[in-house]
């Protein structure tokens, strides 16, 4: 029996302000597991996929807590490799400053052990054991063998039939260059789910107007593209081009915003596999997303179908929009 989905990504520890405002008033930060492509196998796995992670930690304390972790919420680590000459990445998060509302990452994650990982990490027969792959816009930013390792594994999943979901998650912290994340990302758009937002369409289509670029992406074969719009919602569009759109909903709390993109992702792309219809898929998304602001971390409050469902009919009789 084929698993559903992996992924390959850096794992990190996220070490979230307890107290909203600058980092260096801040004096308490608690922990956290969490990156991309982890949180949205997390996020599957709480709807019931079989998920799997290629990735490389450190020989260290945080390293284990990563395996740890990620094998409590279901996560298939067998292909985790612990690396003794670099450490587990770490990142901070500072909150509500200088936009309340609005969280800001610092990596502290250069010459990580996830940054080391190479094509010698993806295993052509274990890629090949599930059906689908979950790629993103980040770990290709890490190296030059990450980017290698990544485009080894998009290249199994396209001669083999493997669906392939893609994030342009564009991080400029990362990239630091918007040609350079162009040039290195826009071949993966031709998957079949790609999900964006408008600052990364930027960077990928210059100057071009959204729907323009939204068409282009189609006309590279994709099936559906789903524009995250944050507190806005979302909207989405199949290879006919037709639009269908989601408000967010309104969340009486916003602890830490980082972490809801990948929760919709995980809840859109869960949705789709079970055979729901786009309208869904986007409103079980938005309402993953919008639970996950509430906490800090990315991953606590992922939902159960259960969660879904319970906190859809809390805004029965009138859905409450931003
Ligand atoms: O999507 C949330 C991630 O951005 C966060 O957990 C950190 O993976 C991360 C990254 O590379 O920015």
């Amino acid at each position: 029996m084929k698993l559903d989905f992996i992924s390959i990504g850096e794992v990190m520890i996220q070490l979230n302000a307890v107290s909203p405002g600058p980092l260096r008033y801040v004096k308490y930060f608690e922990v956290h597991v969490a990156g991309s492509e982890a949180n949205m196998l997390v996020g599957l796995s709480k709807l019931g996929f079989k998920t799997s992670i290629i990735t490389r930690v450190g020989d260290d304390e945080f390293g284990k807590l990563v395996i740890g972790f990620l094998r409590g919420e279901g996560v298939d680590v067998s292909r985790v490799k612990i690396d003794d000459s670099a450490p587990t990445g770490i990142y901070f998060i500072q909150r509500h400053f200088p936009v309340p509302g609005e969280s800001t990452v610092f990596y502290y994650r250069h010459g990580s052990a996830a940054s080391r990982l190479s094509p010698e990490d993806v295993d052509e027969e274990y890629v090949l054991n599930h059906r689908g792959v979950i790629l993103t816009g980040i770990t290709p930013a890490l190296s030059s063998s990450c980017y290698a390792a990544v485009e080894k594994m998009y290249r199994i999943a396209k001669h083999n039939g493997l669906d392939i979901v893609f994030d342009t998650n564009i991080r400029m912290k990362l990239w630091r260059d918007a040609l350079r994340a162009r040039t290195a990302l826009t071949p993966f758009l031709q998957s079949k789910i790609v999900f964006t937002n408008n600052k990364d369409l930027e960077v990928l289509f210059p100057g071009e107007h959204l729907k323009e670029a939204i068409s282009k992406i189609l006309g590279k074969g994709c099936e559906i593209v789903v524009v995250k719009l944050g507190d806005k919602g979302a909207a989405a569009y199949d290879s006919k081009m037709n639009e269908y759109r989601i408000e967010a909903f309104k969340t009486p709390i916003i602890e830490d915003v980082i972490g809801a993109g990948d929760a919709f992702n995980a809840a859109f792309l869960a949705s789709i596999y079970r055979g729901l219809s786009i309208d869904q898929a986007l409103l079980y998304a938005v309402a993953a997303g919008a639970l996950v602001v509430t906490v800090r971390g990315d991953v606590e409050a992922q939902p159960s179908w259960k969660d879904l469902e319970v906190f859809l009919e809390s805004f029965k009789g009138g859905v409450v929009l931003r």
